[in-house]
């Protein structure tokens, strides 16, 4: 079997889109053909992102057919763990995939995902600015007792997936020299909130953890450090979580409409934000450069015992 994929970064972290060879998934919404590929495909999510072909970063995008006929393509991300909501760096890897691939030319494209539609703009620089879904705060102020971390307060809130957005400055160095302590602690985190069984709205799992500090770059408004689903730390600002974040600051007044808010990672690469109001809706934007970086078959051979990844 082969399956042929594009890789990308986008501030730092990766992106494998899958242009053919994944199975027909059919025609019906997104948010259903996500539910079939988890159900029917996961030991392909494994083979495609996970060692010994992938690492615990990368973030697939199954690129589909769109079943809204205002989108000119959908996706599918996924993960080393499962499949996801949205994902802002995926959109702009995405992007300039289809840009590297030529079916683009800068302007703006519809994209179909399980949590909504989202569009992008192709800029004549490369620069990619996509407008995500609408974000907002779920609870604001939500006081945890973490094992061997003391009283932690956050918010919940959607930017495509689900955040816990610790309120206070990171107690720990937002620095990549501390990746083990900063891992350590949001996990302990999102464990807390498993073990509390607090969710998103809907019981939906937070499965990102946000902290954030002062940037080190006088021109950015925040640095943040992002745990993923699976474990891993996002290298880029994350644009899933600058949504939630932004959305979070609207609400409180500290950030008005269409004001620039530049999000720094802890890799140091950023994301410029605004927020835009649509009637009720919170619309975040979010800019970004990504980089091809290879294209490839992925070949699964039926002699290979870890075709399908290295099992957990
Ligand atoms: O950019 O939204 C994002 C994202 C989610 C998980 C990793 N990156």
């Amino acid at each position: 079997m082969r399956i042929r994929v594009i890789d990308s970064h986008t501030g730092g972290e990766p992106t494998r889109l899958v242009i053919s060879g994944f199975p027909d998934l059919g025609r019906a919404p997104l948010r259903e053909r996500r539910a079939r590929f988890r159900s029917e495909f996961d030991h392909l999510r494994a083979a495609i992102v996970n060692e010994p072909r992938g690492s615990d970063a990368i973030v697939g995008g199954l690129l589909c057919d769109p079943h809204d006929q205002s989108c000119q393509t959908g996706v599918i991300f996924f993960n080393n763990v499962s499949v996801l909501g949205m994902c802002g760096h995926g959109t702009i890897g995405l992007v300039a995939t289809l840009a590297h691939l030529k079916r683009l030319e800068p302007g703006h494209i519809r994209i179909e995902t399980p949590v909504g539609i989202v569009s992008a703009e192709l800029h004549v620089t490369g620069a990619v600015t996509v407008r995500n879904v609408p974000s907002y705060r779920y609870r604001k102020d939500v006081e945890l007792r973490v094992p061997g971390f003391g009283s932690v307060t956050g918010d919940i809130a959607w930017g495509g997936n689900w955040f816990f957005l610790v309120k206070a400055e990171s107690p720990i160095e937002l620095s990549l020299r501390r990746l083990d302590e900063l891992t350590a602690f949001t996990w302990s985190i999102r464990q807390t909130l498993e073990r509390h069984g607090i969710t998103g709205e809907h019981g939906g799992s937070i499965d990102h953890i946000e902290l954030c500090g002062p940037p080190r770059d006088s021109t950015a408004n925040s640095r943040n450090f992002v745990l993923c689903p699976g474990k891993s730390y996002d290298r880029s600002p994350c644009g899933t979580g600058t949504s939630a974040k932004i959305a979070c600051l609207y609400e409180d007044g500290k950030l008005q409409q269409n004001e620039l808010w530049i999000q720094e990672s802890i890799t140091g690469s950023v994301f410029e934000a605004h927020i835009e109001r649509h009637g009720t809706e919170i619309i975040p934007f979010i800019k970004g450069w990504a980089f091809v970086t290879s294209e490839a078959d992925l070949i699964i051979d039926e002699r290979d015992p870890f075709r399908w990844g290295i099992p957990a």
